[in-house]
Formats: structure tokens, sequence, C-alpha cells
């Protein structure tokens, strides 16, 4: 249960809802009207249960429901298919717009690394403002850019405190006052030392309440008249569902914002406001918080995240986790391997190899099609991976070039040299092979989109 990059636990029940409802329209060679209307009907059942907005709900449904019974669909050879690219789409457009903008930095809106850029960080008490604050922070900082936090929650001494400590364990610097009591007047002092120590970005971590009342709302009016800020990111955190969605609006209307980040979608929550979020406050979500570490937040991508909920996995974000522990070119030869089917033993040794720097193994292995939700932390034997090691190891390079000359002969030599039996040695070939053969299926998945459609359609997964 952490990392969202390989782990969406607050949709495992939509995905499982809305794939059971393609089962109405799937594997059919024609479709009727009733078809879609039951598949329609259980996903909008799925969507209600999800703590999705009715209003959004409705909205969903009625785009999908005209697409879908149109002549393109009902006519076409696979029908089963066109409808889940329907949905799919109709959920990525739901989430919002594709993609960050082009020149933006990690998906922020800042000015050019010589003029210093503001993004306030707004929210309620608990939903994660200064936790996030510095896992801003620390992504602007693996960009090159020069970050500050800058400590304006002068509500709560503990507060400044808990940044310090942030900042201190990504080494970011962190501006703060000891009893400074007007936020306005920090923030104008945080601006001199920026710009004596070359800084490109003031991130500021404010006061939060736990409801929203005026005191609030004024005080971060004053901030933000003078700050100007670049970017108004509220901070909500999606177990509230609904109300996260409502906080939104309340901000949006009140202070202005420029984006949103829901946090703890970790956490077994039912996932509704990042599906309402987009069309009822028309901001878009920009980031999702994964965990309490630093390093959990991902940029949110509506079209990957669609893929996700129906089940489809999610293969650009695995080449991308796999690219910030491997290196650029690593990842890159690694991708056309799986393309090329000539994904090798010594790959595979220098994967396990790489695995180990990895946060969790978990989250490549539920970025896989068909594996979501189907791996626990429990399931991967850390003991297992290292037999797999040895047994790699005490191959020799040719072997692990081309396994098919591994023959009786060198299996037991390999399994003498490991420690381990001829048994286990057939067994780690049988699971390359097996590996191999996802990855080429995973591969195409991620340039045909029909692909991951008929593979939904006829797996039967679940
Ligand atoms: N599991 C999880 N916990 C989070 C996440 N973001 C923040 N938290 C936790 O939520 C609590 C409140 O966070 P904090 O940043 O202090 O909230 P603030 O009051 O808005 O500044 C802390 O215990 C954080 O560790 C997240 O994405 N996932
Ligand atoms: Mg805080």
């Amino acid at each position: 249960m952490r990392s969202f990059g390989v782990q969406c636990p607050m949709f495992d029940k939509l995905t499982q809802k809305i794939t059971d409802a393609f089962r109405f329209v799937s594997g059919k060679t024609t479709i009727t009207e009733k078809n879609i209307d039951d598949a329609v009907d259980a996903i909008k059942m799925a969507l209600l249960e999800a703590d999705v907005n009715l209003r959004v709900v409705r909205r969903f449904i009625n785009a999908a429901v005209e697409e879908a019974k149109g002549e393109k669909v009902l006519r076409s050879v696979d029908p089963g298919q066109q409808f889940v690219k329907i949905i799919h789409d109709k959920l990525a457009s739901f989430l919002g717009e594709t993609g960050p903008e082009s020149g933006s930095v990690q998906g922020l809106r800042l000015k050019g690394p010589d003029t210093l850029s503001v993004v306030l960080m707004l929210g309620l008490q608990g939903s994660g403002k200064t936790t996030t604050a510095a896992k801003l922070a620390l992504r602007l900082k693996k960009e090159g850019r020069k970050p500050l936090l800058v400590a304006c929650d002068l509500l709560r001494p503990a507060a400044m405190e808990q940044l310090a400590i942030l900042g201190s364990q990504i080494d970011v610097p962190v501006y703060r006052k000891e009893g400074a009591e007007d936020s306005v007047q920090v923030y104008g002092e945080a601006v001199i030392w920026a710009q004596q120590n070359l800084i490109d970005t003031m991130i500021i971590d404010t006061a939060g309440r736990l409801q929203i009342d005026e005191p609030m709302m004024a005080d971060l009016s004053r901030l933000r008249d003078a700050a100007k800020p670049d970017e108004l990111l509220l901070v909500a955190d999606a177990m509230t569902g609904q109300s996260a969605v409502d906080i939104a609006k309340t901000f949006d209307e009140r202070i202005g914002l420029s984006g949103v980040i829901l946090t703890k979608f970790d956490s077994d929550t039912r996932g509704g406001a990042a599906l309402s979020l987009k069309t009822i406050t028309g901001k878009p979500l920009k980031f999702v918080g994964t965990g309490e570490k630093p390093g959990d937040l991902e940029p949110f991508h509506p079209e990957r995240f669609a893929g996700r909920i129906l089940g489809m996995g999610d293969v650009v974000s695995l080449v991308e986790k796999a690219q910030e522990v491997i290196d650029q070119k690593e990842a890159l030869e690694l991708q056309k391997k799986m393309e090329k089917e000539s994904f090798t033993l010594e790959d595979w040794l220098s994967q396990l190899r790489s695995v180990k720097k990895m946060g969790s193994l978990q989250s490549m292995l539920e970025l896989i099609p068909g594996m979501a939700g189907q791996v626990s932390e429990e399931d991967i034997d850390k003991a297992d991976l290292k037999r797999q090691e040895v047994i790699l190891s005490s191959m020799t390079r040719k072997e692990r070039a081309n396994y098919l000359i591994i023959g009786p002969s060198r299996r037991s030599r390999i399994a003498r040299g490991s420690g381990t039996s001829v048994a286990e040695v057939a067994r780690l070939i049988k699971k390359f092979e097996k590996m191999r053969s996802m990855m080429k299926k995973m591969s195409k998945l991620s340039r045909n989109p029909q692909a991951i459609q008929s593979m939904l359609a006829g797996s039967g997964r679940r």
C-alpha cells in the first residue's frame, strides 16, 4: 500500500465493477441497445459507489450512451472493443486535460530560472500541505531548480519545525522566522533571502484551519495579493471524497486556484474526488500524493489514469518508474529490448540488481496489465529474489546472453555453482520465458490501444 505508481488501491473496487460491466458487451459480434444500457447501468452504479458526484455521473453517462449508441459502435466489427474505448476516452476527458502544458516545469507554470517564481500551498489543516510542499520542492530540485520552502504557517510553532525537518531531509533550504505573526511580512523577508541566495522558486506553506473560515481566507488573500503566485495549489485529502471537491470549489471562488493536489491516494478511499474535481471545479488535478515520504508524489495524467481505472495497466508509467532508478539510456534500451523480444537473462540480472534500488517492487508489478491488485508486498519473496540473483550470477555471460544454450549439463553446473537444484534453475528459465512473452505483450499494448481492449475483452481476468 505505498506507491500509487505501482498501485492504486483506491480504485480497485471501481476497476473491478467497471470491468464486470464490460461483460455485457465484450466478445459479442453484435451488440444491442439493451446490452449497452445494461453495461452503462452497471458503470453508473460503479461510479456512484465510488463516491463520484451525481452530476458528474449523469453527464458522463449521457455522453457515453450517446456515443455508444451511434452507428460506429453498433455496426463495427468488434462493438465491445469500441464500447470499452469510448468509456476509456470519456473517463480520461472527465479526469482532465491530457498531459502537463508544454514549457511547464514538472507540470507547474513557473517562470524561467532567472526570475523568482512563487507557489502558494493552500488547504485545510491535515490535508498534507506541509508534506506536499516538501514533495514539490524535491521534484523541482531534481529538475535542476533551486527551491526555497517558506514557513508561513504561523499558527502552530510545530508547523515551522515540521517544515524545517522535511527541508533538511531533502536538502532544500527553509526560510522561517521564530515568533513572527504576519505571514506577509515573513514572505517579504523570504524574498530578500531568496534573491541573495539565487533561489528560483519559493514554495510557501500556509496555515490551514479545521474548517473553512473567514480569518483564514482573509489571511490567504492578503498573502496572495502580496506574493502574486504563479501557482495557487489547493492540497486536499482524497479520503474526504466529495468534500474535497466542495473545498476546492470554495477556495477557488474565494482565493482563485490554478490547480489541485489530492493527497493520501495510497489510502483506501473510493476515489470519487479525483473523478469529480475537473467537472465540478474546472481546475486541473496536477499531482496526487501517494505516501508520507518526500518522493511520494506523482504527476497526474488523465489518460493513464483512465487506463488504470479500467484495469489496463500502465506501461508508460512502468517505463518511467524504471527510468528513475536505472538511467535514461538504460531505460530506453530496455524498452527497445522489450519490443524486439531481445530481453536477455543478463538484462534480468541487472534488473534484479536495480530493483534493490527501487522503493517497492510491488509498484512495478502493479503497472503490468492484469497484475493490478493481484500482488501484495507479502507476495514478493525477497529471499526468492536473492536466490534468482545468485542463480543468474552463476551463469556465464554467454549463457545469460542466450538462454537457449543452457542444456542439462550447464543446468547442473549452474545449480552446483549457486548451491541450488537443477529443478530450481529450470524453474528460473521457465519464469524468464514467461516474463519475455509478457514484456512483448506489454510493449505492444503501449503502441496499440486496440490490443489493450482485446486483452480486456478476451482475457476474462478477475
Ligand atoms: N499516506 C499519506 N499520508 C500523507 C500524504 N500526504 C500527507 N500525509 C500525512 O498527512 C498528515 C498531515 O500532513 P501535513 O503535511 O502536516 O498537513 P498540513 O496540516 O496540511 O500541513 C501527515 O501525517 C502526513 O504525513 C499522502 O499522500 N499519503
Ligand atoms: Mg502544515
